[in-house]
């Protein structure tokens, strides 16, 4: 029987997918991806939440809990924005914004992803109470390998080509789909090889991150190849994301019905975590689009 149950997803045959572990290990959270996981995005930054007399963190530890009472299985908190030509903040002021928030959430019962590429921003995090890192530069950094080898946190290897200041001026791929899978299987292998073991990690295309409307069309559609050539669960973030702009010419707050087709798209190609804003609307998509895949939700 394949791992994902009595039916399977629809894909590659059993064959090409019986080593998948149809787990993620996520420090003391064990999640079984027989459905869709949602991951709300949290996003602690001074743009992200309006001057209302409160700080940010309070703001932000409101809208987490908001985030979670919607349904969202992992919260996502990154203190530094990834979009296309945003500026860098330093260590200092990114700890300062995340770990309040971390604390609070984790104290709360929460599962935490810390969204960061900064080996000791994520020691910090770990030690606050987050079960995940989720790093857009795909554990490049060897010292990223190394907090991730000395915890048991789940993990997110995300695809960039590039980086943010510069990624989306022409990125360019032989085939995207194959270029991507080879960089994030490498990735995968490096941490194999510092001792992670498989079923903590997940793989992210990275949707927006020097990839033009065409790659990232490519690649929403490619969950089950890029599962069977890493070994590991596919987590996508379309959410809001610019191409969807693209396509329909709407601003990002306009683009929850673009985002629930891509969403729609993912989870029945492959994916088994999707990475959104507005977690409500997103649900209800996801529930959805797990039964019309055949599992989820008592189907
Ligand atoms: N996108 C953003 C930030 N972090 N992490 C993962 N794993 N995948 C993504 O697609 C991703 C990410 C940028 O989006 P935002 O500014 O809307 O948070």
């Amino acid at each position: 029987m394949s791992p994902w149950g009595a039916y399977g997803r629809p894909g590659p045959p059993p064959s090409l997918v019986h080593s998948i572990h149809p787990v993620w290990r996520c420090g003391a959270t064990l999640f079984t991806l027989d459905r869709t996981l949602i991951m709300g995005v949290l996003n602690v930054t001074p743009d992200s939440f309006s001057d209302g007399g409160r700080t940010i963190a309070e703001d932000a530890i409101a809208h987490g809990r908001a985030l979670a009472g919607a349904g969202a299985d992992i919260i996502d908190i990154g203190g530094e924005s990834t979009r296309p030509g945003a500026s860098l903040v330093p260590e200092d002021e990114e700890r300062r914004r995340v770990l309040p928030v971390i604390e609070a959430l984790a104290a709360a019962g929460l599962v935490i992803s810390l969204d960061t590429s900064k080996a000791a921003v994520a020691r910090a995090g770990i030690a606050a109470g987050a079960r995940i890192l989720n790093d857009v530069a795909g554990f490049r950094d060897p010292e990223m390998v190394r907090v991730a080898a000395e915890s048991d946190v789940g993990l997110c290897v995300m695809h960039m080509q590039g980086e943010p200041r510069t990624m989306q001026v022409s990125p360019t791929y032989d085939d995207v789909v194959l270029d991507v899978a080879r960089e994030l299987s490498a990735a995968v292998l490096r941490l194999d090889a510092a001792g992670v073991s498989r079923d903590r990690i997940t793989v992210d295309p990275g949707i927006g991150f020097g990839k033009t409307l065409a790659h990232n069309l490519a690649l929403i559609r490619a969950g089950h190849l890029l599962t069977a050539q890493t070994g590991c669960p596919v987590l996508m973030g379309v959410s809001r994301k610019s191409f969807l702009g693209t396509l329909t010419g709407k601003p990002p707050t306009e683009r929850e019905f673009g985002t629930a087709a891509a969403v729609t798209a993912a989870i029945l190609t492959g994916s088994s975590i999707v990475r959104v804003h507005d977690v409500a609307a997103q649900r209800d998509v996801v529930r959805v689009a797990d039964a019309l895949r055949g599992q989820g939700y008592g189907v």
